[in-house]
């Protein structure tokens, strides 16, 4: 039972395949799955039909280039990393009803299965064309085998059929300045047939089904991506890929060809909703009453609301997607989460790390979610939220009621009368009535930070009762009206026990431990419409034991995540060091008026007031000359430099740096690090010699 949605009988809800070429970071569970979690787990608590969707996206060519790097095969790395993600994604409770994987035989059956009905119906436009080809690593270069400048907004990383940087589907041909992300080689054009999906066929529909169908329900970022696509005009779609790894294209002249893994990625959810529901299935996604809503990240946009409707569209038999709620991107410390480049929370390394505490992370990341625009995420800002939210706020108020109810009344539920209230009490009763619907429904519109915020509410009101009526010193002179207070408190508490599972199913469920609290519930009074009344915890019931609920996180702990993130950061500089570009040309000529000679340093020493800068005496062979340079920093003894040899360049006109006169400049190199680094001869050279 919701509160909006009306004539929906059950709820097929996907999430995002991820990728199996690495692990899942905290980008992962703030754009995906804590809100897709949030979602199925509240439609449970009311009482809904659920079917929760998830699995790895097996094919593609990001597992091919991993699998190249390693040595190994594209199985090897999924294998691999499908168990880790699986693994990662229990571990911080992502309530699946299956998480299965595209490169399940079934998975293959169904989506070729898929690809040969359209194929049959004339769905696809069959075409020859020009495509890249890596003349060194003898193949076509789809997808991320390619890499170029993307024509929209100038990304150098441009992949072959996305560009990450503006969310822009492309084709290969459309990339300047292409190259192989196999050899690096220059790409050549080879002849090759493909089959495309005719989206432009299709057009005039999505704009009637999105622009004008989902004008109101759908989220301005989502909207607004389908508008820029539509108004832009849909191209064909090649639906095929010259690879080895992935679904096999099952028609005749295919050899060599599978699906592309965005065609048959998608069908996964299928697949998935078949292997787990049996001959049972097809009402998830065939009746008209089933809600399907995808859950995914804006860079997936297109494929969930133009591509797969469109595919769905043309097979004919299936319903759509009532709501793709896409969160933005999260980043981390400022800088866009990679993980190519390290540059990521590991959701297993987390656990390492912070054993226990998944639901810190989840509150943090729904509280601080990308759901309109990128956000960031800071280890500050977490330990921030863990101790002035949860430990101060829900903790205290649940520790603080059971410790006293255990203290005062030997820890049973304590007899209230009702004549006994005050207007406190009947406010702060008739508040928490409120709560249920008013988190409820911000789930309902995917205002899941709203949701969690109006959660928290319910837990100020319960701490501000309590600071306001003080039972620790009523107990003393009024025992009723402590009773009173303290079933109140403990009713509060069994609310947000209740309240607070889809955020954080392992506190509620240590909550209800220590409560020892047990919904019974029945399709006319599911758990989350029991909430918000004083009554799920009877007079007289036995508490367990306090527990803490939340524990403080000590600067130190955040230190050790800095110390982690400022060394990856460090290794990324070094390893994603390029040198500069070269400079234009120069005529010979030009590079002749530059004179440049050898000397000897026969003085060196800091200049006065001048942190940078060293001068030099150096025996030029025609003499002496004073030259000043910036290399402070890394020489810290000078006077060890006196008798090298140094290059410099004569003809510069003199100049005073700091007071001293200068007359040339000293030639050092630039490391990647930043150091400057002294040139000299690899051998004795008389001073005063010419370079050339
Ligand atoms: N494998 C996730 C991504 O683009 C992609 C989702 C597929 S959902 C069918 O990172
Ligand atoms: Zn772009």
């Amino acid at each position: 039972m919701t509160y909006t949605d009306k004539g929906v009988k059950r709820y097929t809800i996907t999430s995002a395949l991820p990728y199996t070429n690495g692990p899942v970071h905290i980008g992962h569970l703030a754009g995906v799955y804590v809100p897709a979690d949030i979602y199925a787990r509240y439609l449970r608590l009311s009482g809904e039909d659920v079917l929760f969707i998830g699995g790895s996206d097996e094919h593609g060519v990001p597992i091919t280039i991993k699998a190249r790097k390693e040595g190994c095969s594209p199985q090897d790395i999924v294998d691999r990393y499908h168990a880790i993600i699986k693994q990662s994604m229990a571990d911080f409770g992502i309530s699946f009803d299956i998480y299965s994987r595209t490169s399940s035989s079934e998975h293959h059956q169904n989506s070729a299965a898929f690809f040969r009905k359209l194929y049959e119906q004339g769905k696809f436009v069959e075409r020859s064309s020009q495509q890249y080809y890596d003349p060194e690593a003898n193949q076509f270069l789809a997808d991320r085998y390619i890499t170029g400048t993307c024509p929209h907004c100038g990304n150098d990383h441009a992949y072959g059929d996305q560009c990450e940087a503006c969310g822009t589907s492309l084709a290969a041909t459309d990339l300047i300045n292409p190259k192989s992300t196999i050899s690096g080689a220059k790409p050549e054009m080879r002849e090759t047939k493909h089959w495309y999906l005719p989206l432009e066929q299709y057009e005039e529909w999505l704009r009637q089904w999105i622009l004008d169908g989902h004008k109101e329900d759908w989220k301005s970022n989502v909207y607004g991506q389908c508008k820029s696509w539509l108004d832009a005009g849909l191209q064909p779609r090649a639906v095929t890929r010259d690879l080895d790894w992935g679904v096999k294209v099952p028609v005749e002249g295919a050899n060599g060809k599978v699906l592309y893994v965005w065609f048959d990625a998608p069908i996964g959810y299928i697949s998935f909703t078949q292997q787990h529901c049996g001959g049972d299935w097809e009402k998830w996604w065939k009746d008209s009453d089933t809600k399907l809503v995808h859950f995914i990240g804006k860079d997936n946009i297109v494929f969930h609301c133009i591509v797969f409707p469109a595919m769905l569209k043309a097979e004919g038999s299936y319903i759509l997607p009532a709501n793709v709620p896409a969160n933005e991107f999260l980043n981390l410390e400022g800088d866009k989460i990679s993980t190519s480049r390290n540059w990521a929370v590991w959701l297993h390394e987390y656990l390492t790390d912070f054993p226990g505490k998944q639901d810190v992370l989840r509150y943090m990341l729904c509280a601080n979610a990308p759901e309109t625009k990128d956000n960031d995420f800071t280890w500050h800002d977490f330990q921030l939220k863990n101790n002035s939210e949860l430990v101060a706020i829900l903790g205290n108020f649940v520790n603080r009621t059971l410790v006293l109810t255990h203290k005062f009344f030997e820890g049973k539920v304590p007899q209230v009368n009702s004549h006994t209230y005050t207007d406190i009490d009947r406010q702060t009763i008739a508040e928490l009535a409120t709560y249920p619907e008013r988190i409820g429904r911000a789930i309902e519109c995917y205002r899941f930070r709203e949701a969690l915020a109006e959660l928290m509410n319910l837990a100020r009101l319960g701490n501000k009762y309590l600071t306001d009526t003080e039972p620790w010193k009523l107990f003393k002179t009024d025992a009723n009206r402590t009773a009173a207070v303290l079933n109140l408190s403990l009713q509060i508490c069994a609310n947000l026990a209740v309240l607070s599972e889809p955020f954080m199913p392992f506190s509620a469920d240590k909550m209800k431990r220590m409560l020892d609290l047990t919904i019974s519930t029945s399709s006319a009074t599911p758990a989350w419409r029991q909430a918000g009344s004083t009554t799920l915890l009877c007079v007289g019931h036995a508490l367990q034991a306090p527990e803490l609920l939340f524990e403080k996180i000590e600067d130190s702990v955040i230190d050790a995540q800095m110390q982690r993130l400022a060394t990856i950061k460090k290794q990324n500089e070094e390893t994603s060091w390029q040198p500069k570009n070269v400079k234009p040309e120069v005529a010979f000529d030009d590079f002749g008026k530059v004179d440049i000679r050898v000397g000897t340093v026969l003085e060196c020493s800091k200049v006065p007031k001048a942190d940078k800068l060293l001068q030099f005496k150096i025996d030029d062979g025609m003499g002496c000359r004073t030259i000043v340079s910036g290399i402070a920093k890394y020489y810290t003894d000078p006077a060890a430099l006196v008798g090298k040899q140094v290059c410099f360049i004569a003809n510069f006109a003199p100049r005073k740096l700091k007071g001293v006169e200068s007359q040339g400049m000293i030639l050092s190199a630039e490391d990647k690090d930043g150091r400057l680094v002294l040139i000299s001869p690899s051998q004795l050279v008389t001073n005063g010699c010419n370079i050339g």
